[in-house]
């Protein structure tokens, strides 16, 4: 749908404001512009803070300024080769190349040593100029065995905001997440503290609006800020679940000008949550299955939640990403949460498709799964090793 169509819905039926859910429109600053200047409410962010997180060297800048811990790396963007073999060399092999419009893993290569940087260099470029029409790119330190851990912050707009901790989402398949779970296995309460002020103190300064995501690479117990989500997450059910609160009526509360509903004090973490993907998706390729489900039951009990739309005889549209459920379970504990994860899934049925059901069953019976012994190769390591 384009702008124009959902603003004359809008004004058709009189909709006083615009949630943009995860998906399309929910991070894209000419949307929200054109929201704004119809006098509509966006839930959610300015097209202003939109625009400075969606260029990456303006959001490192931005965040760097702020005081929140960065890969080290260039100074801004890198306009030539031979600005790229200084700055290679000044912060030591392997470095990245990543496009400043990039995102999702797309216009980023990696340069192991001083003579692969002439290939990654013009190859992240043209790769961000094809993709994202901009050709501007940075340069970082190449982190080898990160996790990907992201700090969940909400502003009310006026200068007030909290954290709500981490989430560690480094089971990815191809820039994909596929399982996400908080609290992170090795985040500890003092990390979680410092890096979760830094991060509120951050988004407080810019008068932020709303939920969002502030991701960082985590390696020898340091936090490395990669890039800002100004949206809330399809993982977002298990920092509600560890909360106990409703991310949604908080996004609501701040979009008709009210506080949020707790303060940083009242946020206590309780027990372990974990969310796995459900994709109409056919292993071992991962091949999107559209079709129709001949059958679904959903699982049950306490500490379970099924996110999804599915129902007998429903059909699976081939237009969008395969998502079509998540299934989020809470516990005492990550034992329990494993254990209720595992039950969970011998209940859920869905029939008729593909899924990535068998992946979970498969996993949850690994050492480092249940250990959360991972980084963010892991899983792709795991895949060759098991499915290839
Ligand atoms: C990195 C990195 C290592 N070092 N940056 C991938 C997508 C984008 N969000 C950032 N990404 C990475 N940036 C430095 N300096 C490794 C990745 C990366 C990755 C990050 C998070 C989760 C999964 C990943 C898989 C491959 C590479």
């Amino acid at each position: 749908m384009s702008f124009a169509s959902i603003i004359a819905a809008c004004e058709i039926t009189g909709a006083q404001a615009v949630h943009p859910g995860y998906g399309f429109l929910s991070e894209n600053a000419a949307f929200v512009q054109a929201l704004e200047d119809h006098d509509i409410k966006f839930i959610g962010p300015t097209a202003a803070d939109i625009r400075t997180m969606g260029d990456k060297i303006t959001a490192k800048d931005t965040m760097k300024a702020l005081g929140v811990p960065c890969v080290p790396g260039s100074p801004g963007g890198v306009p030539t080769l031979a600005d790229a073999q200084r700055i290679g060399a000044e912060v030591g092999y392997p470095v990245i190349i990543k496009a400043t419009a990039g995102g999702g893993g797309r216009g980023m290569k990696v340069a192991q040593t001083a003579a692969d940087m002439e290939q990654a260099f013009h190859s992240a470029r043209a790769e961000g100029k094809a993709a994202f029409g901009n050709d501007e790119v940075y340069i970082e330190k190449y982190l080898t065995t990160p996790r990907h851990i992201e700090i969940q912050v909400f502003g009310d707009g006026k200068g007030n905001a909290v954290h709500l901790g981490e989430r560690d989402c480094s089971l990815q398949r191809r820039h994909q997440k596929v399982l996400e779970e908080a609290p992170g296995p090795c985040i500890t309460p003092e990390l979680r503290e410092r890096i979760g002020k830094v991060c509120s103190d951050a988004v407080a300064k810019i008068n932020y609006a709303g939920a969002g995501t502030i991701e960082f690479l985590f390696e020898n117990d340091e936090f490395y800020f990669i890039e800002m989500n100004t949206r809330l997450q399809v993982e977002h059910p298990v920092t509600e679940a560890i909360f106990g609160i409703d991310l949604v009526r908080e996004q609501l509360r701040v979009a008709a000008g009210m506080p949020l509903s707790f303060t940083q004090d009242e946020l206590v973490i309780n027990g372990h949550s974990i969310e796995v993907r459900i994709n109409a998706e056919k292993l071992p390729d991962f091949r999107p299955c559209p079709g129709q489900i001949t059958q679904f039951h959903a699982p049950g009990g306490l500490g379970v939640r099924m996110d999804s739309a599915l129902y007998d005889g429903y059909r699976i549209p081939p237009y969008y990403d395969s998502l079509i459920g998540k299934l989020i379970v809470h516990g005492r504990d990550r034992p329990e949460a494993l254990a209720r994860l595992a039950r969970a899934l011998g209940e859920l049925i869905v029939d008729g498709v593909d899924t990535t059901i068998p992946l979970f069953h498969a996993l949850l019976a690994e050492e480092a799964v249940q250990t959360g012994d991972y980084n963010i190769h892991w899983l792709e390591h795991w895949l060759e090793e098991n499915l290839a």
